[in-house]
This record gives structure tokens, C-alpha cells and sequence, in this order.
């Protein structure tokens, strides 16, 4: 037996934590993972993980994982050829394309497409082939009002400005639990020491969250806030920091800000209070502690962008840092100056050039929004769904209304899944691709090293062989788009294997801009622990995408949404709103079949204020009954006095008790999914994001 070391990146979720694993060469050539642990020389993550890291071997050794392509025949699944998988796809789909056009073909990307290199390099090589405009992905379902802010204000979706935690004096999160996320649009390993060295040297953390969270118990200030009530806050605070003469000249060259100023003059503290359920003189105080603070950064996250007014919380987050003269400065929210770097090499985004069939919602970045997905199937008339692809994507558990997606998908005439399990969703497949898992992958982070709280790079080298007859989910896209293009008489050009094109961008930049860093390939392999780069400086100023190389403080789409925030609703005595929450243990719908992860006692409860239990006589623990537009679920109620009164939580991801799942461990404690409750029609109207918190609902016993 001979032990080997491997060092290498956890590309789970977005913090990049450094892993130092173990593997064991047994005496009869197999490799086994014998430990996994944080790598103490990264520098970037020092030692840092997680739980789910350690669950790595347990998606290796996992009896569920699919291991070769399987095609349903019936309610029975039977292995098949990847040749024979990859003709059998190409033929069905050019057919649905023949006979109802090309939007007829859908295409659903999940989450993992951003964490594995070669979903990003080579998904679109197939996908592109099919040049359909029915392209979705769980951006709608996250982070498009990021997306859309920095599009609309800097010229680029991807300039997004990421808050200088190790600097800064002053942080104010809204709708963020980095406790549990471990950060997000903010790849911040070790997040927890951080926000303590903040509060060391003499700052303050202060939290917005119709939650007391993980992380809100370690704040300073903990701010409860009626669910989507954010803008009203923000709206506030901005008018307090114009009002009371607040504000600091930016070295930005800035235009509209009079517009913004003359925009809001109706919206003071005062005016905002009751909608977002924060005293007057709160908002105003929070507003003098930012702008008086050394340095300071508002940055809003997952529970600001997924509710009924995401991008104007976006675009305020973005002109409070402006205005203050904290956006582009140290101890601010800074742009990363990435080894490789997408915002010089792609184009900057593009919004509404096209709309939705049905509902008439907008394009963002050649996706439409994934609420429209399921009646895009189920409405009959020209350019209606008949095939779908999804890649590494759960929608049935992860999109508002997942019921009637999941019912949607039944009456498909072709389904297609590149996946390594067969769930709430795959299920529903003709054929699932399985690729190989994390540690038989070789990855280059291309887009979470643009959101680091420091400029960092890495390259992560596979610690497990390709098993025969496997292949990696780029080999896929490019089996699949062989296939598609001999069927269809169309050219493909040829392409190069993720780890030359990480190579060729390090080097020269994508598309021929010289790369700042000067890297290769080579100079990563030689740091196997990571490269830094230094501290995020400014550079905004020069990275600009706008037309005029000005920030754009009004866009006029945003200016114009403002009449819809007029128009909303108040708040309604005795309403009941839905929110999610994360657990560490958890990863959105996919890491429950692991049983360290899901041992104890279960996560999944509604949470519920007691007094919001006793004023309905129920009590904790009890089976409750919970009723929204869209549907019912039934489960068991927690009593939590960290919940503001009014406001339920239960997170999303769970509801794995489904006909045809194989989850194994995961149906053992199923739990219910929280999309069965979330509505298709709330949404951020402007981008289309889907609101999933903030949800009407009604508690009653079972
Ligand atoms: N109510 C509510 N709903 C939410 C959220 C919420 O907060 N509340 N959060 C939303 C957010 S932020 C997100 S990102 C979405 C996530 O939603 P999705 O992206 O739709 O779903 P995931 O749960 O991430 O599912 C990932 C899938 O990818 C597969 N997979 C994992 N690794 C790989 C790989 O390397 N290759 C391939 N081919 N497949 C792989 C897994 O088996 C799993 O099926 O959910 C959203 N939905
Ligand atoms: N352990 C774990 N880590 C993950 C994931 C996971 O599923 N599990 N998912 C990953 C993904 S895909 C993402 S996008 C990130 C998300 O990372 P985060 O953005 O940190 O998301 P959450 O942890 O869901 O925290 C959202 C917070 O918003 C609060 N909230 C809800 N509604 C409102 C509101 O109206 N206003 C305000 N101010 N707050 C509100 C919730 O109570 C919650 O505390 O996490 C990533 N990391
Ligand atoms: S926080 Fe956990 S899941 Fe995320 S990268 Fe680090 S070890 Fe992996
Ligand atoms: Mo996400």
C-alpha cells in the first residue's frame, strides 16, 4: 500500500477551499481516498473547510452515482453505448427541431455548470448547435439582478464589484448568511474568522435578515426586516445620506446621479419605515454609521435578489457604495483583476432583445427566466416546448412551482439529462449522461476567482483516474455535438480540451487582450497550494464597459421600475411570508444521499416565531399544513425565537419522497421541497428573477 498526497481545490460551492487529500494505493492497484482535510499552506483558505468536503469520497464511493449512460425504457432503466446515446439524442432532437422549429428544444443549466471548468468551455459547443432562444438556466433563480445591475450600470454583467472584507471598517450584509453559504458573489474561504477580524480591529458587522442567522448572531447590529422590504430600506439610507448632506466625492466619473437624487426625493426614511418594518430613526442612524465609518461596503446577496424588487436592491447597494465614495476603494466593494479574465474576454450581457412565448418575460444574456419554463411546455401554439435538455440542474426542486415543471415534463416528447444521479427531475428522462465525479476531473475556477475577495489562481489537478469507459461532461458536449452536426449537415469547428484553453487564456487572455498576470499553466502546476495575486486594488475606473467609459447611476430601465415599487403593497396585518434558509450540511437539492451529511436530527423543518405558533394554537413539533397560490406541503414546525414574528422559513432542496428517485439514503429523510410553494408569478418583473422569498402563505395543523 503506498500513500500519496494530493492538494487540490473543493469546487463545491463558490469559497475554493484548499484540500490536502490522501489517497491509498491498494495491493491490488485500486485507489482508495484514505483522508481528506483543509490544506494549511493555501493561503487564501488557510486550512479551512467544510463538512461537505469530507463528503468528496462519499459522491465517489456513492452506490447511486450513475457510472455509464442509461436510457429509460418504461419505468426501466438500461445502460447503453455512448455512441449509440449520443445518435440516439442527435436523431431525436433534430426531428423536434424539424417538425416545430429550433425554440422547440429547451436547455435548463444548473448550478454545478459553473463549478466544473469544462461545463463552462464546452457546454456551448453542443448547446450553441442548437441555436434555440429557449435557453434557462438557475441564474433566474440566483443572481440575475447582479448580472443586470453591473450590465446596466458598468457595461459588463460580470463587472461585479465584491466587498474588500480583509480591509474594511464597516460591512453591511442584506439577505446574506455566509455562516451557512460560505459566501456567495463573494468567494470568501474561512468566512467566519474574517468577519471576526473586521469586528479585532475596531469595525462592525451589522445584519439585515427577517432571520437572527448564523451570521446575524455574530454581528453587531442584527436588523430584522419584513421580507422584501430591502429596497424600502436601502431607498432609505440613501435618502438619509443625500439628505444629511453624507455623501463623498468618487474618483468615478459618474453619470445621472441628479437624476437618482431628484428620483427619491419622496423616499425618506420616514416614508420607507413601515414597508420594510425598520423605525425611521434606525434607518437613519444605520446611514451615519456607514457613511462615518473609515471604510465601508453594503453587499447584498441571495435573500435581495430572489424577491419582488431584486435589481432595484442591486442597483441601491451599488450607488450607496458610490455615493459614499466606497465603491472601487480599499476597504470598499473592488473588481477583481482575475488571471483569466471573462469580462475582457466575453461580451457584457444584452437585455430584453427577446421575450418569453408566453408571459412575454425578458432575455438576460441569451437566457429567458426559468419561472416561464414549465408554461413554455404546457401552452400549446407555435415555438411551444417539446424537448429538453437539462445539465447538471434540478429544476423540479429548484424553480417556483416545481410541481407543475415536474408535471410539465411528462408530456415531453424527448428528454435529456447530463447528470451523475437519477432524480426529482432526471427522472423524467429518455436518457441520462453521467460524466465523471469531482476528484477524476481536473479544474481551472474560472468564475469564482472573479469574485475573490482577493485576486487569487489555481489550477487542480484530477487525484483519481478516468475510469475506463467514463467520460468528463466536456467529452460529452463534444460527443453530443459531433453526432448533432453529422446529422444536421452542419460544421463544427474543432476544439481544444478545457486545460488548453485555462492555458492559452492564462497566457494571452481569451480573445487575444494581454493578460495582466502573465501565468501559464505551467506556473500553476509548480503552486499547488494556489497563487496569490495580492489584495483587490481599484480599477474600475479603466475596466468600465459602458458606451461613454462613465458609470451609469440611472439607467433608465431601473428609474422606471420605481413606479412599480410606488404601486406595491403594504404590509397586511396578520400576513404570513415564506422565506429559505441554508444549512452548512446542505448543497441546494443534491448532497443529501450522503450519510454524513444528513445523519442527526433532520434540517428541514418550517421554521415559525412562537408567537406566530400560539396565535394559530399550534405547538412545536407538531405536523403542520402550509398553503400558498401554487400548492400544499405538509411538515413538522420548529418554535424559533430567532424568526421575526410574521415570517417562516423553510429551506429549499429537499422533497426527495418522489416515484422513480434513486436517492437511497436521501428518501429516508425526504423531507418536502419548498418550490412546491413558491409562485411562478412573483417575480422581480424587471429581470424576471423569481422572488422565492416573501411568499404568502397560511400555516394551519395537518
Ligand atoms: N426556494 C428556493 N429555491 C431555490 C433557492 C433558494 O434559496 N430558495 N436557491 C436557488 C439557487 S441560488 C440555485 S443556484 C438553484 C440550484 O438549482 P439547480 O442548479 O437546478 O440544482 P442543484 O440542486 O444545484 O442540482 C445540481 C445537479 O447537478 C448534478 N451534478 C453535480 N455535479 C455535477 C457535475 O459535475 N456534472 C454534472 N453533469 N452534473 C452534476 C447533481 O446530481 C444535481 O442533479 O436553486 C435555486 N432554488
Ligand atoms: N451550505 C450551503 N452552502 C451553499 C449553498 C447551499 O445550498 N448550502 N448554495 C450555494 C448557492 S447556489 C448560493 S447562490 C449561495 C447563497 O448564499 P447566500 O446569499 O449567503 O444565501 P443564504 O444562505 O440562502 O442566505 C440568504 C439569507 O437571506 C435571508 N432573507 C430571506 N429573505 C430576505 C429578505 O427579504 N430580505 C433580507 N434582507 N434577507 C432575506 C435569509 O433568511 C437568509 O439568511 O450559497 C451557496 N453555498
Ligand atoms: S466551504 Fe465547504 S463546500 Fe465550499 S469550497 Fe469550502 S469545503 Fe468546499
Ligand atoms: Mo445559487
Amino acid at each position: 500500500m503506498t500513500k500519496t498526497l494530493h492538494y487540490r481545490a473543493c469546487h463545491l460551492c463558490e469559497a475554493i477551499c484548499g484540500l490536502a487529500i490522501e489517497t491509498t494505493r491498494q495491493d491490488d492497484a485500486s485507489t482508495l481516498i484514505s483522508s481528506i482535510k483543509g490544506d494549511a499552506q493555501d493561503t487564501f483558505s488557510r486550512g479551512h473547510i467544510c463538512p461537505k468536503a469530507v463528503a468528496l469520497q462519499d459522491i465517489q464511493n456513492d452506490p447511486d452515482r450513475l457510472r455509464q449512460p442509461m436510457q429509460r425504457v418504461g419505468t426501466q432503466w438500461k445502460p447503453i453505448e455512448w455512441q449509440a446515446a449520443f445518435e440516439l439524442v442527435a436523431e431525436r432532437l433534430a426531428d423536434v427541431q424539424q417538425r416545430y422549429g429550433q425554440n422547440a428544444v429547451a436547455v435548463y443549466q444548473g448550478n454545478p455548470s459553473v463549478h466544473n471548468y469544462g461545463l463552462m468551455t464546452h457546454s456551448n459547443y453542443f448547446l450553441g448547435l442548437l441555436k434555440t432562444r429557449n435557453r434557462y438556466s438557475a441564474t433566474s433563480v440566483d443572481q440575475l439582478p447582479h448580472h443586470l445591475t453591473s450590465y446596466l450600470m458598468y457595461g459588463h454583467g460580470l463587472l461585479l464589484p465584491i466587498p474588500d472584507i480583509d480591509h474594511t471598517d464597516f460591512m453591511l450584509i442584506l439577505g446574506g448568511n455566509p455562516l451557512a453559504s460560505n459566501g456567495s458573489i463573494m468567494t470568501v474561504p474561512d468566512v467566519e474568522k474574517r468577519l471576526k477580524a473586521i469586528q479585532a480591529r475596531g469595525g462592525k458587522v451589522v445584519v439585515v435578515d427577517p432571520r437572527r442567522s448564523e451570521t446575524a448572531a455574530i454581528a453587531d447590529q442584527h436588523l430584522f426586516i419584513r421580507p422584501g422590504g430591502d429596497a424600502a430600506l436601502l431607498f432609505g439610507l440613501l435618502h438619509t445620506l443625500f439628505a444629511e448632506g453624507l455623501t463623498r466625492e468618487s474618483h468615478l466619473a459618474v453619470d445621472g446621479l441628479d437624476a437618482v437624487r431628484s428620483a427619491i426625493a419622496e423616499m425618506s426614511a420616514e416614508a420607507m419605515s413601515e414597508r420594510c418594518g425598520i423605525p425611521a430613526g434606525q434607518i437613519r442612524q444605520l446611514a451615519r454609521d456607514f457613511a462615518s465609518a473609515g471604510s465601508a461596503v453594503c453587499y447584498g446577496r441571495m435573500g435581495v435578489s430572489t424577491q419582488a424588487f431584486g435589481t432595484l436592491c442591486h442597483w441601491l447597494v451599488q450607488l450607496i457604495n458610490l455615493v459614499t465614495g466606497n465603491l472601487d476603494r480599499p476597504g470598499g466593494a473592488l473588481c477583481t483583476q482575475p488571471a483569466l479574465d471573462l469580462v475582457a474576454s466575453t461580451s457584457g450581457g444584452g437585455f430584453n432583445r427577446w421575450q418569453s412565448r408566453v408571459s412575454g418575460l425578458p432575455e438576460y444574456g441569451g437566457e429567458l427566466p426559468v419561472s416561464a419554463l414549465a408554461e413554455e411546455m404546457l401552452i400549446e401554439g407555435e415555438g411551444q416546448i417539446k424537448a429538453l435538455i437539462t445539465v447538471a440542474g434540478n429544476p423540479v426542486l429548484s424553480t417556483p412551482n416545481g410541481r407543475r415543471l415536474d408535471e410539465a415534463l411528462e408530456g415531453l416528447d424527448f428528454m435529456l439529462s447530463i447528470d451523475l444521479y437519477i432524480n426529482e427531475t432526471t427522472r423524467h428522462a429518455d436518457l441520462i449522461l453521467p460524466s465523471t465525479s469531482a476528484l477524476e476531473n481536473d479544474h481551472y475556477d474560472t468564475t469564482f476567482n472573479m469574485f475573490a475577495v482577493r485576486n487569487v489562481t489555481r489550477f487542480n489537478r484530477a487525484i483519481l483516474a478516468k475510469p475506463e469507459g467514463a467520460l468528463h461532461d466536456w467529452e460529452i458536449f463534444v460527443g453530443l455535438a459531433q453526432a448533432f452536426a453529422a446529422r444536421t449537415g452542419r460544421e463544427l469547428k474543432p476544439t481544444l480540451p478545457p486545460a488548453q484553453i485555462v492555458d492559452r487564456g492564462l497566457r494571452a487572455g481569451l480573445y487575444g487582450d494581454a493578460s495582466p498576470h502573465k501565468l501559464s499553466l505551467e506556473t500553476l502546476y509548480a503552486h499547488p497550494h494556489g497563487l496569490d495575486l495580492g489584495a483587490l486594488q481599484p480599477n474600475l475606473a479603466t475596466r468600465l464597459k459602458t458606451a461613454n467609459q462613465r458609470v451609469q447611476a440611472a439607467p433608465s430601465v431601473i428609474l422606471a421600475d420605481l413606479a412599480r415599487f410606488a404601486q406595491s403593497s403594504t404590509p397586511q396585518a396578520g400576513e404570513l411570508l415564506m422565506i429559505g434558509r441554508r444549512h452548512v450540511r446542505s448543497n441546494n437539492s443534491w448532497m443529501h444521499n450522503y450519510h454524513r451529511l444528513v445523519k442527526g436530527k433532520p434540517r428541514h423543518q418550517l421554521l415559525m416565531h412562537p408567537a406566530d405558533l400560539a396565535a394559530r394554537g399550534l405547538s412545536d413539533g407538531q405536523r403542520v399544513r402550509v398553503t400558498s397560490r401554487v400548492g400544499v406541503i405538509e411538515v413538522e414546525v420548529s418554535s424559533s425565537a430567532d424568526m421575526m414574528p410574521g415570517v417562516v422559513s423553510l429551506p429549499h432542496g429537499w422533497g426527495h419522497e418522489r416515484a422513480g428517485v434513486r436517492l437511497e439514503i436521501a428518501k429516508g429523510q425526504p423531507g418536502v421541497s419548498a418550490n412546491d410553494l413558491t409562485d411562478e408569478r412573483q417575480l422581480d418583473a424587471l429581470s424576471g428573477n423569481a422572488a422565492l422569498n416573501g411568499v404568502p402563505v397560511t400555516v394551519a395543523a395537518a
